[in-house]
Parts: structure tokens; C-alpha cells; sequence
């Protein structure tokens, strides 16, 4: 006789679900055995929950499909907080399964009692408790519906005791899984956005994580407008590649020539991009946009015309109403300035004989030249996602992960888990800091347990090095920055995989290739320079205190030489 948990786990299948991430528990013990009883999907064990949420999210924003991972009652549950923002915040379809303890004790006060249907609010489009068998499947079915229509997570809470009770006759639905249909702006609109854009004389294209699939149209419409390619962080791997007007990404982290495309433009374009940061947006310039949600339209800056629709459907219906344009002063000046910039960026990665250090710039590029051609890159939050940004080369097939729009540490790891059980013949490559790694640092159990070949390269530069540059910049001492780190690489011999310890430049290439030569799992401790993001220059203690780095109009671009004035520039400046 069927019990709650296997309505749960068949109608799980039937949505396409291949693995549950988890960590188990008394609370979860009649789902995992349903899942052991039904074999259709498999349970991936994790040591944190955390990590089972960022493999989840991983796994679902590489294979578009619904990705499922489980915590046991409270502190199990609990643990997966972390994850499940990053997943909700990535628009990633995730449903969670947050094991509850017992009903007749809930509201007592009990052992592990929390209240997930309020702790799982903020992180889900949906979070229902199952308090009675009558509910299944249809609770499953409307989460599965949540998190794949509104992207991003559904909570399904469950007690350990409902799990056990004998199903209802009702049976799920053969496919839960809803057809979903491309959004595309009206004549009306299309007709509107071409007068605006045909009226302009400086266009620039400002590109985000909504382009994916689009890269031939925006190129389309660029090569119509002579308009610059500027990106948004989770655009690059849609957009950087095989891109004639990319003058790059804008930014703190980013290319001063990406801020001065902006900043010159009179007219500018947002494709599917949500950056957050204001102050690099133009102030003069007229402002249009296209977004498949209406909600996010003008959210960042002032907006003279916003359309709701996919980006690449309509951009195919717009570009035979968009005039060609003859002049390219603005876009040849942004492509030479974004010449410059790359150039000099470029010089910082190179490695000289004599140099004593370790370039982080320069094992960001070995890593970028010696990665597959269909690599998957996860980075950490911190200085590997500035690296990353800048020196990893995408080419439509590479993928690049990290926790962009939660901006958690720690994540590069527990994502590579789920890329690499999604995609185990891919190359999958975790581009760690040595504060990330050290703070889920159990989980690489897991990669050795299920000897899954993910290559940790581990920038190991001694500090928490992004709150120590910020630390500076915003005038304070660093405190708490320092880090005593054992040699990661004996550490990961010790515990049965491979380590490979890197301490001098010369050692760089061949370290790194025979590391992803390596069949099994690895970990590259990598000793880097840990003084790297220079400072702005000219600013000084008194601007510069009480104001985030974040806060600054400036460009880290490593040789302290760009701060962007407040004051309108040209590009003669
Ligand atoms: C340490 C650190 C430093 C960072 N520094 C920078 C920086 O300097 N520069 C930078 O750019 N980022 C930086 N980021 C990342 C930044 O916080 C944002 O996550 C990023 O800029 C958002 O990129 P996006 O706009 O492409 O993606 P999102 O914020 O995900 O926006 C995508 C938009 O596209 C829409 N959309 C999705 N699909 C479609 C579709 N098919 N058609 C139309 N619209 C669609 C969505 O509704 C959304 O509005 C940093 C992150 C970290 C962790
Ligand atoms: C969970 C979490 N805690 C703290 C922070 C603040 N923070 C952002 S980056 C960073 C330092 C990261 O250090 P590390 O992983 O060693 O990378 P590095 O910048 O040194 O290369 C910290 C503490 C955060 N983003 N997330």
C-alpha cells in the first residue's frame, strides 16, 4: 500500500526529477525510503544541507530542469536557508523538501521545533505545511507548477509522521510539469522601441543573464545600431563570445570601458539584465528595456520605455524595423578603450621569469586556458568571481556559476557537486578562496566519496581578501582578514584524493594541466599574491568613510589607476 512519502517521490519522477540532494535524519526516514524503495531517483548524500541546496541550484540552472533537495526537521531544514536564497535569487527551479517534526507536537515547544512556513518565507515563491493526506499529491503538484513557472523555490514541509500515513486513492498526475510558452512584446510596443532606438544617435547595449539563447540577435542588433556590448556579470557567458562590439563588463569589478559605454551613450538599451548597482548607471542618457518580467522594468534607473517579453523572440520581431546606422564614432571609441583596458588587465596575467609570487590574474588565465571546451566553472564569492570575470574565456558552450545575485561565500564547492552529479562526463572546475572552501570545506567528503573528478583549484592567498580591500578602501584597519591555512593539498592526500601544491609561478601551467588531466577528483592548493586589488586612487579617508566599496563609482582594476569621477567624462578625458 502506498504511503504519503511515495505519492511524494512518483509524482517528484514524473516531473522529471533525477536526484534529491540531502542529508538525512529520523524526520526524513519515510521519504529516503521511499526513495530507496522506488530506485527512480537517486539520493545524493551530502555532510551540510547547505551544500545540498547549492547543488541543487546548480543542477537546475545547468539543465534547466527541476532540481530537489531535502533537510531534515529544524536544524536540518535550517541549514539549508542559505542555499535555497542563492537558488531563489537565481531564478532557479528548486523545490525543497523541509521534514517537520511530529504533528501532534508542533506548537509545544518541541525537541528541533521551528516554524519552516515562516523561516522559508523570504527564499520561496511557495512554502506549504502537508498536514493531512487529503492534500497529496495536489501539494506537490502546485510546487513543482511554483518553482518551474516563477523560477525559483517551493518549499514542501512534511512531518515525519504524514510521510508514513497511507495515501489517498487520488494519483498524480502523469506529467505535473506545465508546457511554458516564450513571452513576446506587441506590434505596438516593437513599433515603439524602434522609433526610440531609430532617434538615437550613441546607442549602447547593456546585456544580462535574459540573453541566453539571444546572442546572434543582440549581435544583429548591435551591428544595426554600431551600438558597444557592455555586460552584467551573469551575461558574460551569454554575450562575451564571438562578440565585435563586447567593450566588456561595468562595474566595480568590471572594465572602465564598460562604465564609459554607458556613461557616453544618449541612448541605451537594458537586455534582460537586472544590474544592481545604480551608480553606474548614466544619469542623461534616455533608458529602454526589455525583461520577461514587467516588475523589474525601470527597478534600477529612470526608464523612458519598458516592454515585457523574451529577449530574443523579440529581438528577432524588432531588428527589420531598426535602421542601419551609418556613423560608428561611438562605438569605435568604446572598442579602443575597451582595447586598453584589456590590454592592461592582460599584462597583469602574464608570467615573467624572476616573478616571485603568484599572480591570482595569471592562475585565473592558466585555468581558463587549460579548461575544456565545454567546462563547467563554478567561482566563489570574493577576489575568484573578480578573477573569473575578467580572464575566464566563455565560447556559447562553457558554463560559469557562482553566487552572483546572493553574493554568498562558500558556494563554488556544493555547486560543483551538483554540476558534476548533472553532468558527469563534463569537466567541472571550482574556483575556490581559501576562506570559501575552508567554510563548507566538509563537503569535499562528498566529492571523495562519490569519487566525483571535480578539479578544486584553491586560491590560496591567505586572506579574506575581498573585505580586506574593502576593509581599506572604506578606511578602515583589516581585522579578522588573516588566515592560518594548513597545506590544503596534503590535507586532501590525507583524506584519499589527489593534491597537488603550487608555490612558484614557474610551477603554474604544467600544475594546473596535469591537475585536469587527473581522472578522479583533485585539489590544486594554489599559494597566490594576496595583495592584487589595488586601491582607486584619490580616494581619500574622509570621502571614502561610511561608504561601502560598493557605494563607490570606481573600477578595481588592479594598477590603482581608474577611479570614475562623479563628473561627466568624455572619452578624451
Ligand atoms: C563579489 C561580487 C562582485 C560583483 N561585481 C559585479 C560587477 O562589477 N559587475 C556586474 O555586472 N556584476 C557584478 N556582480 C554580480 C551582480 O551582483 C549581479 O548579480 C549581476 O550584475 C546581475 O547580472 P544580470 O543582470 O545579468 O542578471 P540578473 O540579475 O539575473 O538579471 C537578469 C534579468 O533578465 C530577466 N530575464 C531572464 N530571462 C529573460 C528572457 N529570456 N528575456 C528577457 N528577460 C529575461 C530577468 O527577469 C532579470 O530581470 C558581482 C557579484 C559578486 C558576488
Ligand atoms: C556567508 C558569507 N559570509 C561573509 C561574506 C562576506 N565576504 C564576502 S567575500 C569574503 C572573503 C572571501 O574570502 P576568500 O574565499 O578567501 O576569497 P578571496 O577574496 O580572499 O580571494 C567575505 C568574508 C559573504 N559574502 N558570505
Amino acid at each position: 500500500m502506498a504511503n504519503v512519502a511515495d505519492q511524494l517521490i512518483e509524482t517528484l519522477s514524473a516531473a522529471g526529477v533525477a536526484r534529491i540532494y540531502g542529508l538525512v535524519g529520523d524526520s526524513l526516514n519515510g521519504i529516503t525510503d521511499s526513495i530507496r524503495r522506488n530506485g527512480a531517483i537517486e539520493w545524493i548524500a551530502v555532510r551540510h544541507e547547505e551544500v545540498a541546496a547549492f547543488a541543487a541550484g546548480a543542477d537546475a540552472g545547468l539543465t534547466g530542469n527541476l532540481a530537489v533537495c531535502a533537510g531534515s526537521c529544524g536544524p536540518g531544514n535550517l541549514h539549508l536557508i542559505n542555499g535555497l536564497y542563492d537558488c531563489h535569487r537565481s531564478r532557479v527551479p528548486v523545490v525543497a523538501i523541509a521534514a517537520h517534526i511530529p504533528t501532534s507536537e508542533i506548537g509545544s515547544g518541541y525537541f528541533q521545533e521551528t516554524h519552516p512556513e515562516i523561516l522559508f518565507k523570504e527564499c520561496s515563491h511557495y512554502v506549504e505545511l502537508v498536514s493531512s493526506a487529503l492534500q497529496m499529491p495536489r501539494i506537490v503538484e502546485t510546487a513543482v507548477r511554483e518553482a518551474v513557472t516563477k523560477r525559483g523555490v517551493a518549499v514542501i514541509v512534511i512531518s515525519g509522521d504524514i510521510a508514513l500515513q497511507e495515501a489517498e486513492a487520488q494519483r498524480p498526475a502523469d506529467n505535473p510539469l506545465p508546457l511554458l510558452s516564450t513571452p513576446i512584446a506587441g506590434d505596438k510596443e516593437i513599433i515603439a522601441l524602434a522609433e526610440f532606438l531609430n532617434a538615437g544617435s550613441r546607442t549602447t547595449l547593456m546585456c544580462g543573464a535574459g540573453c541566453a539563447g539571444a546572442h546572434d540577435e543582440v549581435i544583429r542588433l548591435a551591428a544595426k545600431l554600431n551600438a558597444p556590448i557592455v555586460h552584467a556579470l551573469r551575461g558574460k557567458e551569454h554575450l562575451e563570445w564571438e562578440n565585435p562590439f563586447d567593450v566588456g563588463m561595468t562595474g566595480l569589478i568590471g572594465f572602465s570601458s564598460g562604465y564609459y559605454s554607458m556613461l557616453n551613450c544618449d541612448t541605451l538599451l537594458l537586455l534582460g539584465t537586472d544590474f544592481p548597482y545604480r551608480q553606474f548607471y548614466p544619469q542623461e542618457a534616455r533608458i529602454a528595456q526589455i525583461d520577461l518580467r514587467g516588475e523589474n522594468l525601470g527597478k534600477r534607473c529612470r526608464l523612458e520605455l519598458g516592454l515585457v517579453g523574451d529577449v530574443g523572440a523579440t529581438l528577432s520581431r524588432l531588428l527589420d524595423r531598426v535602421e542601419q546606422k551609418d556613423d560608428d564614432t561611438h562605438l569605435q571609441s568604446a572598442l579602443a578603450h575597451y582595447h586598453q583596458s584589456r590590454a592592461d588587465l592582460d599584462a597583469l596575467s602574464t608570467v615573467h621569469s624572476g616573478q616571485r609570487r603568484i599572480h591570482p590574474q595569471a592562475l585565473a588565465r592558466v585555468i581558463s586556458d587549460a579548461a575544456s571546451e565545454d567546462a563547467v566553472i563554478t567561482v566563489d564569492v570574493g577576489e575568484p568571481t573578480v578573477w573569473a570575470a575578467r580572464y575566464l574565456k566563455m565560447n556559447g558552450k562553457r558554463r560559469l556559476l557562482g553566487s552572483f545575485l546572493h553574493g554568498s561565500m562558500a558556494n563554488a564547492m556544493p555547486q560543483a557537486i551538483g554540476a558534476q552529479c548533472a553532468f558527469p562526463d563534463r569537466q567541472v572546475i571550482a574556483m575556490s578562496g581559501d576562506g570559501g572552501f575552508s567554510m563548507l570545506m566538509g563537503d569535499i567528503l562528498t566529492i571523495r566519496q562519490r569519487n566525483l573528478p571535480i578539479k578544486i583549484v584553491l586560491f590560496d592567498n591567505g586572506l579574506l581578501g575581498f573585505v580586506d580591500i574593502e576593509m581599506k578602501a572604506a578606511g578602515f584597519l583589516p581585522i579578522g582578514t588573516h588566515l592560518d591555512n594548513p597545506n590544503f593539498a596534503e590535507m586532501a592526500i590525507a583524506i584519499g584524493i589527489r593534491g597537488i601544491r603550487i608555490e612558484e609561478p614557474a610551477e603554474l601551467e604544467e600544475g594546473i594541466r596535469e591537475a585536469f588531466d587527473h581522472p578522479g577528483p583533485v585539489l590544486v592548493d594554489v599559494l597566490t599574491n594576496p595583495l592584487e586589488l589595488v586601491m582607486p586612487p584619490k580616494i581619500t579617508l574622509e570621502n571614502a568613510r561610511g561608504f561601502s566599496v560598493w557605494m563607490m563609482k570606481a573600477v578595481l582594476n588592479g594598477q590603482g589607476t581608474e577611479l570614475i569621477d562623479l563628473a561627466r567624462t568624455t572619452w578624451d578625458r
